[in-house]
């Protein structure tokens, strides 16, 4: 077998290296960070408040977490890779609606689409684009309804629109889209048509089940 050429491998990763640096470094300028996390908080506290009054109006658990992050440099990097855009944060903050990501998962189905319309009511909250792949699953099998919003916030005498990917899906659809984002996602696995069916057909389990837990909470509810 031949020797991967060392001389040849070296600067695409050193270059590589260093466009993520620069990502890095540009993170760290004009309370990008802070700015990040704060929509996060803001979108975490709307999340909080739907989830009590969902809870009261139902008299059960309605959200069973909420979790926030920033997207890391090498992640930002990859998916600028991928759609074959310029590598720096700019166009990212341009191109990328998930540079700021929150994820709900809830109990049921139902339960999604009615925090997504809570959501969307909400006057500070300007819906930019709603991914809904729950009624059109992605080929692979992924299932969440993504709401990409616009959140405001206010800084000293700034103010600045942050953009925010919320990803809304059931326990289910968690418990699918994190082992195949293990397994598979971002994976350019050849040939593995197999598994992708086999994942494929688990997700569609997935669906029947959340289908069923609810019929089964709403025959209960009539007891
Ligand atoms: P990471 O590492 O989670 O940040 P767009 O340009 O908006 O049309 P985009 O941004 O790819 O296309 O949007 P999409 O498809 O809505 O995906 C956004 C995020 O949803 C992804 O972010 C993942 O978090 C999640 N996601 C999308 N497809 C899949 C999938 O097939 N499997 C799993 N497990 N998650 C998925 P990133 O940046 O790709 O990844």
């Amino acid at each position: 077998m031949r020797e991967p050429k060392k001389t040849e491998e070296k600067p695409a990763a050193v270059e590589e290296a260093q466009l993520i640096e620069n990502i890095r470094k540009s993170m760290e300028k004009d309370q990008y960070y802070l700015l990040c996390q704060y929509a996060i908080s803001i979108v975490e506290a709307k999340a909080k408040i739907i989830d009590e009054q969902l809870s009261m109006k139902y008299g059960r658990e309605i959200m069973r977490s909420v979790s926030g992050r920033v997207k890391s440099p090498e992640s930002i990097y990859a998916k600028l890779m991928r759609k074959e855009l310029p590598a720096d944060l700019e166009t990212a903050g341009k191109k990328l609606n998930d540079l700021v990501g929150v994820r709900i998962v809830c109990l049921f189905l139902d339960d999604v689409y009615e925090i997504a319309e809570i959501l969307k009511k909400q006057r500070d909250v300007t819906l930019v684009k709603e991914k809904d792949y729950i009624a059109k699953p992605k080929k692979n099998g992924y299932m969440s309804l993504h709401l990409i919003v616009d959140i405001p916030i206010y800084f000293g005498d700034n103010f600045q629109s942050k953009r925010v990917e919320i990803q809304i899906r059931t326990l289910a659809m968690d418990f699918w889209s994190v082992l195949e984002y293990q397994l598979m996602y971002k994976k350019n696995l050849s040939g593995a048509e197999k598994i992708g069916k086999e994942l494929k057909n688990y997700s569609e389990e997935v669906a029947n089940l959340d289908q069923k837990m609810m019929k089964l909470r709403n025959k209960i509810d009539k007891i």
